[in-house]
């Protein structure tokens, strides 16, 4: 048919003249990527084509992050547009925790679900199920995912290291053998299954020492808590990726006619590093690198599928990571010896649970052809912001008080505002402020080097002023020489904390 008759046509059987689908939007998280493990921002010891393409195809941010520096809580607040040390029990929750997000509040996917759209999570959850911690891993297991805005969910419920190692669908533990059901414990030892403890000769990856990660051992690696049962049901970690993967295709096709939201939350490259064989070695930076290469592959399958279905035009990915990189966080798997000069946090000093940039400054790129100019932006900008940001996009309100932490920034995530927000805090061990391209962190007494992972934590008995725009390493303290601005952060920071 003619445009002009169609136009015709639809006018007179009273039809939109052009159907206007609405945009999906597929959110990728990473987990604990560095700010420098990706060749689009800088590194040079691997590459991550797929991802720069999505960089150099859309907006490359520069200083976006995660509201904190270890998962859970800067997941709880991409879920809930709150900052996440305002409340209790949002810290790294065990593999049992009860759900932390609220049933009751407006939720980044419930938004999407407001609006009509279908939502899915696949991949990490580590935000808690169910209502209490003593629960039955062999019945339907609520509230979590769909609870809170997920039509559909297919999870792994906290961490790869953590037990128990499988996987939900919606409510339920997949492949699960009644006549062998599972038992989860963080305390004590349940059933017969050997621990890393009393038989590390059994392990084929072996843990760090004074890193616990020597309770069940599941696939040849010790995970921290104990399970038992649920063999069938257990996961191969070297098919984490494909299983995810293969979920998240199938979303999309299944609803490549109707507007969809999907949160794809990746394990890469947390430990336990178990890439898949066709990523072992291919790196030459040890497992660490391998599961970034084994990344960047699945954003690019994802992508392909977009394509494939015809849908990629109208569909906005945003690429992030929930903190800042480690590299020995349990496991000896070589991450540390073979780094080959690799600097996972860039340029940035700390990394994984510091208050220095290297635990929350993120990797972060936004990608809408047509919509988004390619370009890079130093906008400031948080995770945070995605709930209203999002809601604004999809003119769904949302009341002041509610994610009361998420102001509307999607002109900035477009690209055509470049200043983003005025003000940040930021959750390392202790909590920091970051204000016009300075950073204030209060003096505490916490340990300023964790020894285990070999982190700086960025505690120091001393308050800390960096110029983030001229020292973005922040090596250079200039608290003693700048005492107003220390004052007036310091009265901002309080502020805040207490709004
Ligand atoms: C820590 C674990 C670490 C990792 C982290 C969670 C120890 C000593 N270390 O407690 O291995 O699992 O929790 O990582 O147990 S996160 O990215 O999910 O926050
Ligand atoms: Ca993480």
């Amino acid at each position: 048919m003619k445009p002009l008759l169609f136009l015709l046509a639809a006018l007179c059987l009273g039809l939109p003249a052009v159907a206007q689908q609405k945009p999906n939007v597929i959110l990728i998280c990473a987990d604990d990527l560095g700010y420098g493990d990706l060749s689009c921002y800088g590194a040079t010891k691997i590459h991550t084509p797929n991802l720069d393409r999505l960089a150099s195809t859309g907006l490359r941010l520069t200083n976006g992050h995660s509201t904190s520096a270890t998962c859970t809580p800067s997941r709880y607040a991409m879920m809930t547009g709150q900052y996440p040390w305002r409340r209790k029990g949002t810290r790294i929750l065990p593999g049992d925790a009860a759900l932390i997000v609220p049933t009751d509040k407006k939720t980044l996917p419930g938004v999407f679900k407001q609006a009509g759209y279908q939502t899915a999570i696949v991949g990490k959850w580590h935000l808690g199920l169910g209502e209490k911690v003593e629960k039955d891993w062999n019945q339907d297991i609520k509230p979590g995912p769909n609870e809170v805005g997920f039509d559909y969910s297919f999870i792994f419920p906290a961490t790869a290291d953590r037990v128990p190692t499988v996987f939900l669908e919606n409510h339920s533990v997949v492949a699960l053998d009644a006549k062998d059901p599972i038992a989860v414990d963080y305390k004590n030892k349940v059933g017969n299954d050997p621990t890393g403890k009393e038989h590390p000769e059994l392990l084929k990856m072996k843990s760090s020492p004074g890193q616990g990660h020597d309770n069940t051992i599941v696939n040849g690696i010790g995970r921290i808590g104990y399970m038992s049962g649920g063999k069938m049901a257990r996961w191969a970690d070297e098919e984490l990726s494909y299983t995810f993967l293969a979920r998240a295709q199938d979303f999309i096709s299944r609803n490549r006619k109707t507007p969809f939201f999907l949160y794809l939350a990746l394990t890469e490259p947390h430990v336990p590093r178990v890439p898949a064989t066709m990523f072992k070695d291919k790196s030459g930076l040890g497992a660490r690198g391998d599961a970034i290469l084994q990344l960047d592959w699945v954003v690019g399958e994802v992508i392909k599928e977009l394509e494939a279905q015809g849908i990629a035009k109208n569909t906005l990915v945003i690429f992030t990571s929930d903190n800042g990189p480690v590299l020995d966080d349990g496991y000896q798997d070589e991450a540390v010896s073979l780094l080959n000069g690799h600097t996972p946090a860039g340029p940035l000093r700390g990394g994984k649970y510091s208050a220095l940039e290297g635990g929350t400054r993120m990797p972060f790129i936004l990608n809408w052809p047509g919509k988004i100019k390619p370009g890079v932006s130093d906008a400031l900008l948080s995770q945070v912001d995605l709930l209203r940001s999002l809601a604004g996009l999809l003119k769904q309100p949302l009341l002041k008080q509610e994610a009361g932490d998420s102001e509307d920034q999607m002109r900035a995530f477009l690209g055509t505002d470049k200043k983003g927000r005025s003000e940040l805090v930021l959750q390392g061990g202790a909590l920091s402020v970051t204000k016009d391209g300075w950073k204030y962190i209060p003096a505490n007494k916490g340990a300023g080097y964790d020894a285990l992972v070999g982190i700086e934590t960025g505690n120091s008995e001393k308050a800390q002023l960096y110029n983030l725009v001229s020292d973005v390493a922040e090596k250079d303290n200039l608290a003693e020489k700048y005492p107003e601005k220390v004052k007036e952060l310091e009265a901002l920071l309080d502020k805040i904390k207490n709004k």
